[in-house]
């Protein structure tokens, strides 16, 4: 474990990468290659042919120029995409800083930070001390879940790919950040049970919004106590893995974090930095063995993007990395059906039973059942409640939100049906 007397200790001292990797769940084969960010889907959608096509331009220009014609569809209105796009503006901003110098910061570069790293180190009792105050100041910055675990190369792009310049260039997170912090910030549930619609991505947008300030915050604090830090959004390296190994939760067979907190509801952002932290472990609450029994987001993707089998080494494409045994997620397929409808999909997560409000008690009862043998009734429950339907749009745009009463509606309707 690190310590006052020794800050900057070598990967190996702190983790041992094969229990590590068993305390996460992680099956890695002999064949595991690093994933280079050009052959991500997005970055595929401005270089490869087979993903390049007028819609997913079209679905690009929707976040910043009005629609030629607008449609009169429940969610696709000129107001849905007016409320979108001002939810991303603030994350807009940081990431079209320095686009004149190639960079989109926040998603394919880390964020410049302004300020630079104060010459007088703060030293804190212990690494413990240090991890508690640092979680503390990312929650008052608007964190909802903090963790922390050491740099794990095998996460990091291989190399940067520029989509303005279609150019390739070296992950340049500098050397001795050793410790990674990883934040989630919850996603709007109300707008998620609106998808599909434009509407239900302003809760992608708030999200990265939010993330930019989180990230930022909690590096440039960082660089004032007088240590290095980088903040990171989409950019530079993988954030579920990461996640995972920082104990923000566990892998969903949709290829998703699923927190304890808010379920898969939630955006990831993360904090490279050389400030020595005491680390966290991964959890488990009975995650895979849930997924195992439920196929919900499997059924509920319009695409069939999302396997149905058990986990597996199998790819879909270039776009996944190659070497690990998981459930994988066919992202070509999933980002066909976004250019389709003009707008991202968060289908997969308003299906997915974890996705509820757990600051209520029931739900905590529920999520506790779920991690026991009762898990295949509460599945049962969960659909006959309804969980996961849509919501209209326009209902949202009334105020309609999941309240008491709603529950007991679904409760007393479910009693029926059960008899
Ligand atoms: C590119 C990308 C996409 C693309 C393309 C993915 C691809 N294959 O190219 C598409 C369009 C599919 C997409 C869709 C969505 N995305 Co996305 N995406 C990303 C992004 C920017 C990069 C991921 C990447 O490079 N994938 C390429 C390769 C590695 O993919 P893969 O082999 O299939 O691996 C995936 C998983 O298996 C996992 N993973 C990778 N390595 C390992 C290793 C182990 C051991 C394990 C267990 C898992 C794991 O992460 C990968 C996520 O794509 C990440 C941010 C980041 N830097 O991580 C967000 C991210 C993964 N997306 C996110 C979200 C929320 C979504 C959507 C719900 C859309 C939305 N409304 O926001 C959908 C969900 C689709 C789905 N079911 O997976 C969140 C996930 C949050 C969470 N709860 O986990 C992230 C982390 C963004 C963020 N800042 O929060 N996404
Ligand atoms: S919908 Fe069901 S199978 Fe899919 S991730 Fe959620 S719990 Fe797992
Ligand atoms: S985001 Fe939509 S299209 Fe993509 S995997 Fe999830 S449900 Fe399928």
């Amino acid at each position: 474990m690190p310590d006052k007397n020794n800050p900057s200790p070598d990967q190996s001292e702190i983790r041992n990468v094969e229990k590590s990797d068993q305390e996460a769940g992680f099956e890695m084969m002999d064949n595991f290659e690093r994933f280079h960010q050009k052959n991500d889907v997005f970055r595929r959608s401005w270089w490869d042919e087979r993903i390049r096509s007028e819609k997913a331009r079209l679905f690009y220009s929707t976040y910043r120029d009005p629609l030629k014609s607008w449609r009169q569809a429940d969610g696709f209105t000129q107001k849905d995409y007016a409320f979108r796009n001002a939810t991303w503006h603030v994350s807009d901003i940081f990431t079209e800083m320095k686009e004149n110098e190639d960079r989109r910061e926040g998603f394919s570069d880390a964020f410049t930070l302004y300020r630079d790293v104060a010459k007088e180190k703060i030293l804190f009792d212990s690494p413990q001390a240090a991890a508690d105050e640092i979680k503390n100041v990312a929650k008052r910055f608007g964190a909802d879940i903090v963790g922390i675990t050491c740099y794990d190369e095998r996460w990091l792009y291989t190399q940067k790919f520029s989509d303005m310049s279609a150019t390739e260039r070296p992950n340049d997170i500098p050397e001795g950040l050793k410790f990674v912090i990883v934040t989630a910030q919850r996603m709007d549930y109300d707008l998620i049970r609106t998808v599909p619609s434009a509407l239900s991505g302003a809760a992608t947008g708030l999200g990265y919004s939010h993330d930019a300030l989180v990230v930022l915050s909690v590096a440039q604090y960082l660089r004032n106590l007088g240590y290095n830090a980088v903040a990171s959004m989409n950019d530079s390296s993988l954030a579920i893995p990461t996640a995972i190994q920082a104990g923000l939760g566990e892998y969903g067979r949709h290829g998703l974090l699923i927190t304890k907190e808010f379920g898969p509801r939630v955006r990831l952002g993360k904090i490279f930095t050389d400030l020595p932290m005491a680390l966290d472990k991964p959890i488990h609450f009975g995650v895979k063995e849930f997924c195992e029994i439920c196929q919900g987001c499997t059924l509920g993707c319009p695409v069939k993007a999302i396997p149905n089998g058990a986990p597996s080494t199998q790819t879909h494409n270039q776009s996944n990395i190659k070497g690990i045994k998981k459930w994988t997620v066919d992202g070509e397929k999933c980002f066909g059906y976004w250019a389709a409808q003009n707008s991202d999909c968060s289908i997969c997560i308003r299906v997915c039973p974890y996705n509820k409000d757990y600051s209520k008690w029931w739900y905590r009862v529920g999520r506790w059942l779920a991690g026991t043998r009762l898990r295949r009734w509460m599945l049962t429950l969960d659909i006959k409640l309804g969980y996961g339907r849509r919501m209209q749009p326009k209902l949202w745009w009334k105020g309609e939100r999941e309240t008491l009463a709603y529950f007991i509606r679904n409760f007393l309707s479910a009693l029926k049906l059960f008899r």
